[in-house]
């Protein structure tokens, strides 16, 4: 019996990944897994034998997490990035998938790429998100610039990068691993949709961990977030939130909202609010 990662699936086939022998195997579930119903997905640790000639997955272990849409599981790292130029940064995407990280209970670390462009913008980001303690990767994908310092981070995890086309994801994996060879400069986008591209869900394996960019991860919906859980998905409340008045206080129109007093002493970021307040509003309209 050894152990692999799912990578991939498609219909009743699996391909399966074990790190140890660096060996991806095409693979078929047991029968009684089949019938129990249970389903399999990218991430999904199993156990698994060779029987004549054919890999036959026994069973799968316990799923620390599951993402819906794509549906990939035991995330250990959501990677969030951001270019400093083509396209700008958006914050309140930035903040959008921090918060979402959060609920999940999924560490994040934001990539700053091309800061071949521009130097001064990584270094924004740093100042507003190292306190909350986030860690800030500034990388330059087109110069291998702090792609070792990536890695290092996602050594040993399931690695998912999110972030809107044109930040440079498929470069920065390209980098990794030049032999995945993955389509730059938005081409895969451009075929879109309805045409030959597949949206399913692949990790790529390298010598020590998972990592992938399906591009459903780019929408990832904020509206999972339950409005009461919002105010603690923004760390930097937490520190004072007590003091307020209400327990359940949204720090929005309630009075003696102790978060809102740092907000205007400036202990916490008024960007990071602006975000947070319209983030409320946003998941109040639609939920
Ligand atoms: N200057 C600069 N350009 C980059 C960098 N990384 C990617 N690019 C360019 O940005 C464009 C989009 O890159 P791509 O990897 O396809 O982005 P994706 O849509 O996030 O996968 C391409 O033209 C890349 O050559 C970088 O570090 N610096
Ligand atoms: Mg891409
Ligand atoms: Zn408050």
């Amino acid at each position: 019996m050894k152990e692999a990662t799912v990578i991939q699936t498609a219909g009743g086939t699996f391909y399966i990944h074990d790190l140890e022998q660096g060996l991806t195997l095409r693979a078929f579930a047991r029968g009684r897994l089949k019938k129990g119903g249970e389903r399999i997905y990218p991430g999904d640790r199993v156990i698994y034998r060779d029987d004549k000639g054919s890999t036959i997955i026994e069973e799968i272990l316990p799923r620390q997490n599951l993402l819906k849409k794509p549906k990939v599981s035991n995330v250990d790292e959501l990677i969030i990035v951001k270019s400093v130029e083509e396209p700008a940064p958006d914050f309140y995407y930035l903040d959008k998938m921090l918060a979402l990280a959060q609920w999940f209970q999924i560490s994040a670390l934001i990539c700053v790429n091309k800061i071949d462009l521009d130097g001064q913008t990584g270094k924004i980001i740093k100042q507003i998100y190292e306190p909350l303690k986030y860690k800030v990767v500034l990388t330059s994908a087109v110069e291998s610039e702090g792609i070792d310092l990536l890695l290092e981070t996602v050594t040993g995890k399931i690695a998912v990068l999110l972030g809107p086309s044109g930040v440079g994801k498929s470069t920065i994996l390209n980098c990794l691993n030049p032999s995945w060879d993955l389509p730059v400069g938005g081409i895969s986008e451009k075929l879109g949709r309805g045409k030959h591209t597949t949206k399913h869900t692949r990790l790529l394996p390298w010598e020590k961990g998972f990592i992938t960019d399906t591009p459903g991860f780019s929408q990832l919906n904020v509206n999972l977030i339950p409005l009461k859980i919002l105010p603690h998905t923004f760390v930097e409340f937490s520190k004072f939130a007590d003091g307020c008045r209400f327990s359940g206080c949204f720090h929005h129109k309630e009075p003696d909202c102790v978060v809102k007093e740092n907000v205007e002493t400036g202990e916490i970021c008024r960007q990071r609010f602006d975000n947070y307040i319209r983030l409320l509003k946003e998941i109040k309209e639609n939920g």
